[in-house]
């Protein structure tokens, strides 16, 4: 059986991220350029868990942000995934953020602890179209406190609402997840793994907040995503009755 650490080191993925001011991740170095390397991320390197229901769109959300990716099929996740993206901050401070993505199953498991523990902070996933993923979402939160209470620092805990390009079929109203995010001093974000929007300004947010620093206009507008419009299919078309048309006649006036 592969222990946590052979895990991480045998899955662990380093996205390399085109566009702005993200530095690729670095190729593999000589040993004294890797220490410098690690002396000067040292306190750089955040953990960030994503947690969550199934299906609320966690491993889209990692997908979205470490490679740019969506996968409109849904694979269970098993076990651990992880990603790891640089991102550039205002100041030119460079963080590299380590997503960690699990499988919602796991809440009642030993692994959440493993998981959860050691994080910078957490993500707390739901689906805005799920009133169940969004019922679920204080367990989750009382799991990661109960975890994380000895911890020095207890990690920053983010609400978030995916899949928000299904406005139309939204079911948590705007007012219920804010309410949910003061009570249980949670920072607040929307988002949609689909089309990308606000994943990477989240990210962004997150680890702003973490570093101490403030996001500039720009650098929040140069996050924005551009979503295009699109006419989408019916997934249960009304079944038309089909008219023998040598049988009937139909008049249709204009008057
Ligand atoms: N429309 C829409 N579907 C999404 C979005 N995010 C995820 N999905 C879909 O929801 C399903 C579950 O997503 P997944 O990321 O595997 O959820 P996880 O179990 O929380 O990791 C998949 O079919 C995804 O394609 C989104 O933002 N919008
Ligand atoms: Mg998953």
């Amino acid at each position: 059986m592969l222990t946590e650490q052979k895990i991480f080191e045998t899955r662990f993925k380093v996205a390399s991220t085109g566009g702005g001011d993200e530095k690729p991740a670095k190729p593999p170095v000589d040993a004294e350029e890797q220490e410098e390397n690690e002396k000067d991320d040292s306190d750089r390197i955040f953990k960030i868990v994503v947690c969550g229901d199934g299906s609320s769109g966690k491993t889209s959300i990692c997908s979205r942000f470490s490679h740019d990716h969506f996968d409109k099929n849904y694979h269970q996740t098993l076990g651990l995934d992880f990603f790891s993206r640089r991102l550039g901050l205002p100041g030119e401070v460079q963080v590299l953020l380590q997503v960690w993505d699990i499988g919602g199953q796991s809440i009642a498991g030993e692994m959440l602890e493993k998981y959860v523990y050691g994080a910078n902070a957490a993500l707390v996933v739901y689906d805005v179209t799920n009133s169940g993923s969004f019922e679920d979402v204080s367990d989750w939160v009382n799991a990661i406190k109960r975890i994380t209470k000895q911890q020095e620092k207890p990690p920053r805990l983010a609400l978030v609402g995916n899949k928000t390009d299904l406005e139309h079929r939204r079911v948590i109203r705007i007012d219920k997840h804010n309410k949910f995010a003061d009570e249980h001093g949670m920072t607040s974000f929307y988002v949609s793994a689909k089309t990308g929007d606000s994943v990477t300004l989240m990210f962004r947010q997150i680890a702003a907040d973490l570093v101490g620093v403030a996001l500039s206009k720009t650098d929040v507008e140069s996050d924005i995503v551009i979503v295009e419009g699109e006419v989408t299919k019916e997934e249960n078309p009304v079944k038309r009755r089909v008219v023998d048309q040598s049988k009937n006649t139909a008049v249709c006036s204009i008057q």
